[in-house]
């Protein structure tokens, strides 16, 4: 038992000491499927799916297979637990942005700037994505991949163009298409061929291409 506990008891010896050991306890499982879950998305984004055991995992963060086992029952709830922590890193992403203000289109490129950089630095993110792109050999229902991306990336062309920033006859659903095939691509070739070292600078030149003959005119708040 750790010395907090210990300490807690020795102070007090009541019973109202009881529900305070149970959050510290359930504070500890938290933080310990945390660190398991962390080194988890570490060995699925470098190794791949097939070839991480949960005994690694165990290894990875010094704790019996029994530990990992009582917080995950299997590789693959391990594996959907990365992919779900990888979609909800994206929700305060998102909504620090939408709460700077910006216009539409000048959200839209923070939004894109982000995920590039999340792509290039969160671990998460790229263990959910290698996760997703192997999803045909893990034996588990996987969130589908793409479609809330491109649902939110509708909604902020549809808004870009309404607000007069994209030319009126372009067509919100299909740029969002074209956005979520080109950053899964950028992602994916600059991982392969230079360990994402070049992440933001594929963003920035696809950003440049793909909406140079899309705008009215550049976002005067960018
Ligand atoms: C993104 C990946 C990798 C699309 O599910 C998704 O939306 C994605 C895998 O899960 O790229 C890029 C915005």
């Amino acid at each position: 038992m750790p010395a907090t506990d210990r300490t807690a008891e020795a102070t007090t010896g009541t019973r109202a000491t009881r529900p305070a050991q149970k959050e510290l306890k359930q504070e500890r499982a938290r933080i310990t499927r945390g660190q398991i879950l962390h080194t988890a998305a570490e060995l699925f984004a470098r190794n791949g799916y097939p070839s991480v055991t949960l005994q690694d995992v165990a290894e990875g963060v010094s704790l019996t297979k029994g530990a990992v086992y009582f917080h995950f029952a299997n590789k693959e709830a391990l594996a959907v637990a990365v992919v779900q922590e990888h979609y909800r890193r994206w929700d305060p992403i998102v909504q620090e942005i939408l709460d700077r203000g910006l216009s539409p289109l000048s959200s839209l490129f923070a939004v894109l700037e982000s995920i590039a950089r999340a792509f290039r630095e969160d671990i998460m993110i790229q263990g959910g994505a290698r996760l997703q792109l192997e999803r045909s050999l893990i034996n588990a229902d996987l969130p589908t991949p793409y479609i809330s991306w491109t649902a939110a990336f509708t909604s902020l062309c549809r808004a870009a163009r309404e607000s007069g920033q994209l030319r009126p006859e372009v067509d919100p659903g299909a740029l969002a298409r074209v956005l979520v095939s080109t950053l899964f691509g950028l992602q994916h070739i600059s991982d392969v061929l230079h360990g994402r070292a070049d992440m933001m600078d594929r963003y920035e030149e696809m950003r440049d291409i793909v909406f140079a003959g899309l705008v009215t005119a550049p976002p005067a708040d960018a």
